[in-house]
């Protein structure tokens, strides 16, 4: 299987994030897609290639152009502020409060955002409209015949919606390549989302549509990040209906219960009939991930991928979380592996 990989991830990289209170060093870092990518060239999963610019045209057909602009613009506004340290949110429009853009970066920044864990740095924007070209590169792989493709994308995208941004998402890469493989003729697309959060921007950009199913298992809402999104009700809207499968599960969820979650998301995706998958390849659910609470451990992923494989369909790997720096190159190519049959 062919990756797609470029080096501009690194000019996003946070110094510190929000988390439970605290500044800290940030856990959604550089080395991550380093690590996967050795791993990558230690199996000798396949060639490994640059992305080729797709321009903004695919992006703007999942978010809205306000949004985008407003990402392209940040952190200028935020430096002409005279601030040299990494942006963050501080209020948001919640219940009762106007949804009108403000003129000010602060409100702006608010404005786009869902969450403050998601700082954007002075490289944010080149970073996030490369890892959609590696998303949209990893799709021309399909359309050129593949059966499948690794899109080694960072900064990841799942939670990033039509028009705002969080949980270290700012574009949302598999959502992109979702709807070019729709614009390129595919009458139905399945997108497949394994990361141990929910993936509710990728959720809410298709939920009313039936060209586009999403299936994703995940932390419980009550119980998990993003909270506010990912509930088992949650099936879609109007044409959509019928179109959306959620898998909430508990803290501390080991693999049994997680693999019936995913055969019966297989299950609903084979009867849907997608022409392609995409796959949010998050390994957050491994049981040492220092973010997440599933149990997953490192020979369970050959399994997914095995599971995947099953569907018989072409498929788009697309990378989202994991936090488990020296474990994640094991835990994200065993999917790719299994996917293959080189367990
Ligand atoms: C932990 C707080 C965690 C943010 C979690 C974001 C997760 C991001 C991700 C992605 F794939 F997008 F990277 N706050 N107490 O893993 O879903
Ligand atoms: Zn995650």
């Amino acid at each position: 299987m062919k990756t797609v990989y470029s080096e501009k991830h690194k000019l996003h990289h946070a110094k510190l994030e929000l988390i439970n209170g605290q500044m800290e060093p940030a856990v959604e870092m550089p080395s991550r897609a380093e690590t996967v990518l050795e791993r990558v060239k230690a199996v000798g999963l396949g060639p490994v290639s640059g992305p080729s610019v797709h321009g903004l045209g695919p992006v703007l057909k999942v978010h809205d152009a306000s949004y985008v602009g407003f990402l392209e613009k940040a952190w200028d506004l935020w430096t002409a502020e005279g601030r040299d340290y990494d942006a963050l949110p501080l209020v948001w429009p919640v219940r009762g409060l106007r949804q009108i853009e403000p003129e000010h970066i602060d409100g702006k920044l608010s404005y786009f955002s869902f969450d403050a864990g998601t700082p954007i740095t002075a490289g944010t924007w080149e970073a996030a409209t490369a890892a959609a070209d590696v998303a949209l590169s990893g799709a021309d792989e399909l359309h050129r015949g593949a059966t499948s493709a690794f899109a080694l994308c960072r900064p990841p995208g799942h939670h990033a919606a039509a028009d705002f941004y969080g949980g270290y998402c700012f574009l949302n890469n598999a959502a992109i390549a979702a709807q070019s493989f729709i614009d390129a003729g595919a009458g139905r697309v399945a997108v497949l989302d394994v990361d141990y959060h929910h993936g509710n921007g990728t959720q809410a950009i298709f939920y009313d549509r039936p060209d586009v199913f999403f299936a994703s298992i995940h932390g419980d809402p009550r119980q998990e990040y993003p909270f506010f999104l990912g509930y088992e009700d949650e099936t879609g809207a109007g044409a959509g209906e019928g179109c959306n499968a959620n898998y909430p599960l508990r803290w501390g969820s080991g693999f049994d219960v997680w693999r019936a979650a995913l055969e019966d998301a297989c299950k609903k995706i084979a009867h849907h009939g997608p022409e392609v998958v995409v796959v949010s390849l998050g390994v957050d659910t491994f049981e040492k991930d220092p973010i997440s609470q599933f149990k997953l451990k490192s020979d369970d992923y050959f399994v997914i991928g095995e599971t995947i494989a099953a569907l018989g369909k072409p498929t788009l790997f697309v990378m989202e979380g994991g936090y488990a720096v020296a474990e994640i190159g094991i835990n994200a190519v065993n999917v790719l592996l299994g996917f293959e049959g080189r367990r």
